[in-house]
């Protein structure tokens, strides 16, 4: 508003507005649903106004403080501890109109145009009919002539797909997410819960309170959402600015995190965090500032044993001394010294170490390391943080995506989807099988690299069908968000006969597929429930469907039920499916099935939940877990208070791991002291050590590789939208969001590129052409391309939209965590 007007003038004005704005809103009804987008803080609250049938805003969570600016101001100390607090959204929330009116979204079933070829983006519009008529046909096909390891699964797996799958016998899955597989397998090895349990779980609200010193390594808080509402970043605001809590950045980018809530900044090579970890371990070890009381009680003795002679250098001769640390990681090892002081004193710590910082070659070691470094603190429980998770309560969320966990279909026992390669490694499992059979790949090798993880006996897969759905009801993206060469992936769709894929939108994947059958869009379209996994502040809140879908996109449950029909199994595998006209009812019944499920677990705590009829009579139907339990949670209660074993073979936390120990283990599957399946762990671990160790990153800063491709790449996560999600909002580029490589001004300087120029970014696999942003935020030697950028290939398989999975491969290491760096060399385009 121009500064210059008359009071008056401005008090009239902002009247005017004021009246147009009611006049826009009149006549509107008001909804809240939970935003269902995979951020992994996802379940926000949203207050959705309604006219005639459309969305016209979408506002703020306003169930706690209504009208109030600041909540900080007025929150009681119980209302912060119990997170009664407005879930403050995120830009993607504030676009998500603009996302659900796309004119990107797909509306009717759609089969590739014949003659034209995939990715060309040539569709006919078929009936729903048709098209599970294809896929169901061209399944029973694949499986008669090609046998039951024909039909396989891109990046991710899909819960859906195992009863389908089972109850067909045939099919084949891949293994592993990309956010936090390092983390479950430490967990999984460690303390004998298999990552993704509840055993961790603590209140986020409460550790960060009562923690001494908060250390942020690897997280992007303010921008990586973890945990809804950006909440857990206020709540380190909060323990900041109301306890003086000091807060710690580990991040070779100075992230906006470090920016706005770090006391201190300290840069990292990427990839090397675990030689800091080590040369902090060798301090509190070699000084004896570490807790003696809880590694007695709690530490499986030889394995910290054999964890403290190799970090002293007794097993190998080199102390991992912070000297040792800094030729290495590159934070000066008085540096390095000062935190550990202040680290070992602040009791306790809440070093949170993210996933990032694990997601690429050898993070198995700094996601053990960093909780083995907690625990022999006595970190671990009560304030602190062990390492992994964190999810909150031990109460089960309300995931309507994973329908064997009760009864829907009650699950086939005959055959389970072998997971025959890493659930991102499907291109090199479809495509290596040429040099298999022309013997120049030994099958040992093969499985190596794809990372097998399924009964040894299995013969190879067969691949000629891709089905491609996703979990948590969403489609994947692969092509884009698949930690593994872009243009092999596409190789490998082109070698295969069918691709089928689900979509909302017509992303660049669903582009490459034969049949695309749309989705409703959970949020708004069709009732289910909201919930996180990631960062704690639970809430588990139904998403009643305020508007009608668009075209002929349908529920994706309706979808897989239909599909298991065809196949002649329609009400094995959906028990609660009676006919298309009940089809609302059924899914109401399932879903009130499920939520009394959740309200039988709660009763265990004394906890009473309203009823289901009276739940969706409520104005916004949520349940803000925190809020009913008066005690804090904290982690493996059982274990560190009741006094209970961890269900490991010792009873204790195991640094060292039995199984990687014994070579006799390698190329078997592999289970732990409880019998249930190592989910994250191939049969061959290749050289990962059994205690964490530093070994450098394949196609890290340490790799020879530099020679060629100097500069290693991180992909981190954007702001304005989940993953590839979001990508096509107008309202969520250019002005708000420039999509550029982050160079250092040196790195950019010898290279004659200004801010702003175009620039070539390739690998050995790919190149992508984006304009550069010259910065000092980020340490010489790094760039970053943030994740999610939708693929726009010229004729040479250049890409144009800036996707960094286009540039990623790597065949060498170890395979638990999804390996989203690597390296590349940037140059300036002339002209
Ligand atoms: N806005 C938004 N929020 C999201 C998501 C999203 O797409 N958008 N995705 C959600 C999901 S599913 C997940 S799994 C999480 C992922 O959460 P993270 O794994 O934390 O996400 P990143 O953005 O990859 O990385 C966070 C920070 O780690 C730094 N980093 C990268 N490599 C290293 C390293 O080797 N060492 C150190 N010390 N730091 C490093 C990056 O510079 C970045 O600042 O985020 C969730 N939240
Ligand atoms: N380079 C690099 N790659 C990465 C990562 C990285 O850090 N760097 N991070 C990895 C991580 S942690 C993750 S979790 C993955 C995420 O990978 P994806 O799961 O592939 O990512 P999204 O973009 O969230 O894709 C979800 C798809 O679901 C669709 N969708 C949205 N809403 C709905 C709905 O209501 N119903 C249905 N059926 N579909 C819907 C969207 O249009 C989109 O195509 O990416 C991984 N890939
Ligand atoms: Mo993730």
């Amino acid at each position: 508003m121009d500064t210059e007007l008359p009071q008056e003038e401005k008090i009239k004005r902002i009247e005017q507005i004021k009246l147009q704005l009611m006049e826009k809103h009149k006549d509107e009804t008001v909804r809240y649903t939970g935003c269902s987008i995979n951020c992994g803080g996802s379940g926000c609250i949203l207050k959705v106004r309604l006219k005639d049938g459309k969305i016209t805003a979408i506002e703020p969570d306003d169930r706690y403080h209504r009208n109030v600016g600041r909540e900080d101001a007025v929150a009681t100390d119980d209302e912060l501890q119990k997170n009664k607090l407005q879930q403050r959204h995120c830009p993607f929330a504030w676009g998500w109109r603009r996302h659900l009116y796309s004119p990107n979204r797909v509306l009717y079933p759609l089969m590739r145009a014949p003659g034209s070829k995939r990715g060309e983006g040539k569709f006919i519009r078929i009936s729903w009919d048709e098209a599970l008529t294809i896929i169901a046909e061209k399944m029973k096909e694949c499986k008669e002539k090609y046998g039951p390891y024909s039909i396989i699964t891109p990046y991710i797996d899909n819960p859906m797909l195992d009863p389908l799958f089972g109850w067909f016998e045939a099919g084949v899955q891949g293994w592993g997410w990309c956010s936090q597989d390092a983390e479950r397998l430490a967990e999984h090895l460690m303390t004998g819960y298999p990552g993704w349990t509840y055993a961790p779980s603590f209140d986020m609200a409460d550790v960060l309170f009562n923690s001494k010193l908060i250390v942020l390594w690897g997280l992007d808080l303010t921008t990586t959402r973890i945990g809804p509402a950006h909440q857990f970043a206020w709540y380190v605001k909060m323990a900041r600015e109301k306890k003086g809590t000091p807060v710690i950045c580990i991040d070779p980018r100075f992230s906006d995190t470090a920016a706005v809530l770090a006391d201190q900044w300290i840069p990292i090579k990427p990839g090397t965090d675990m030689a800091m970890l080590l040369a902090i371990a060798y301090i509190v070890i070699k000084e004896d500032l570490y807790d003696k009381e809880f590694v007695e009680r709690f530490v499986e003795p030889k394995g910290f044993k054999k964890w403290a002679d190799y970090i002293l250098g007794v097993s190998d001769g080199v102390p991992k001394t912070p000297e040792w640390a800094e030729k290495i990681c590159a934070v000066p090892a008085e540096t390095i010294r000062d935190f550990t002081y202040l680290y070992a004193k602040s009791k306790p710590t809440f070093l949170y170490k993210n996933w990032s910082v694990a997601r690429k070659s050898r993070g198995e070691n700094s996601a053990r390391a960093a909780a083995a470094l907690q625990a022999i603190m006595g970190y671990w429980g009560k304030g602190g943080y062990s390492g992994f998770g964190p999810r909150s309560r031990n109460a089960p969320y309300i995931r309507p995506w994973f329908p064997m966990r009760i009864p829907l279909g009650l699950m086939p026992r005959k055959y389970y989807p072998p997971r025959m390669y890493r659930s991102n490694k499907w291109a090199q499992a479809v495509l290596l099988l040429d040099k298999v059979k022309s013997g120049e790949l030994s099958t040992e090798e093969y499985r190596r690299i794809i990372g097998w993880r399924a009964d040894p006996n299995l013969p190879n897969p067969n691949p000629k069908m891709l089905f491609g759905g996703g979990p948590q009801a969403q489609t994947v993206n692969t092509l884009v968000t698949g930690t593994n060469a872009t243009l092999h992936q596409i190789e490998a769709m082109n070698r295969l006969e069918m691709v089928v894929w689900f979509a909302t939108h017509m992303t660049p994947t669903a582009m490459y597929a034969d049949i695309i059958l749309p989705v409703q869009d959970q949020t708004f379209e069709c009732p289910t429930f909201a919930n996180n996994d990631y960062g704690g502040f639970s809430h588990n809140t139904f998403c009643p469907g305020v508007v009608k879908a668009p075209g002929e996109a349908k529920p994706f449950m309706w979808i897989y039920t239909k599909l298991a029909e065809k196949l002649g199994f329609g009400r094995r595998y959906n028990t609660y499916y009676t006919t298309d006209e009940n089809w609302d009812k059924d899914w109401l019944r399932y879903l009130g099935a499920y939520y009394n499920r959740f309200r039988d677990t709660m009763k265990r705590w004394e906890l009473d939940l309203p009823e289901w009829e009276e739940f969706l009579k409520q104005e916004c139907p949520s349940i803000n877990l925190d809020e009913y339990f008066d005690e804090p949670c904290h982690g493996y209660v059982n274990e560190l208070e009741l006094g209970l074993p961890f269900p490991t073979k010792s009873g204790k936390i195991e640094i060292c791991s039995e199984i990687l120990e014994k070579e006799e283990e390698r190329g078997k599957l592999h289970f732990d002291a409880r019998g249930l399946v190592i989910d994250v762990l191939p049969n061959d671990w290749r050289d990962l050590t059994p205690i964490p160790t530093y070994q450098p990153a394949v196609r890290g800063m340490e790799d020879p590789l530099v020679a060629k491709y100097p500069l290693m790449l991180l992909s981190s996560h954007g702001r304005y939208r989940s993953h590839s999600t979001g990508w096509d909002n107008p309202w969520l580029r250019g002005d708000v969001y420039r999509h550029a490589l982050w160079i250092n001004v040196a790195d950019a300087k010898v290279r004659g590129i200004k801010d702003g120029d175009i620039v070539r970014v390739y690998s050995d696999v790919g190149e992508v052409r984006v304009p550069a942003y010259v910065t000092t935020r980020i340490m010489p030697g790094v760039v970053v391309l943030r994740h999610g950028a939708w693929i726009e290939l010229d004729e040479k398989g250049v890409d144009h939209g800036g996707c960094p999975n286009m540039l990623l491969f790597d065949d060498k290491s170890p395979q638990t965590p999804a390996h989203a760096t690597g390296l590349v060399q940037v140059e300036k385009v002339e002209g």
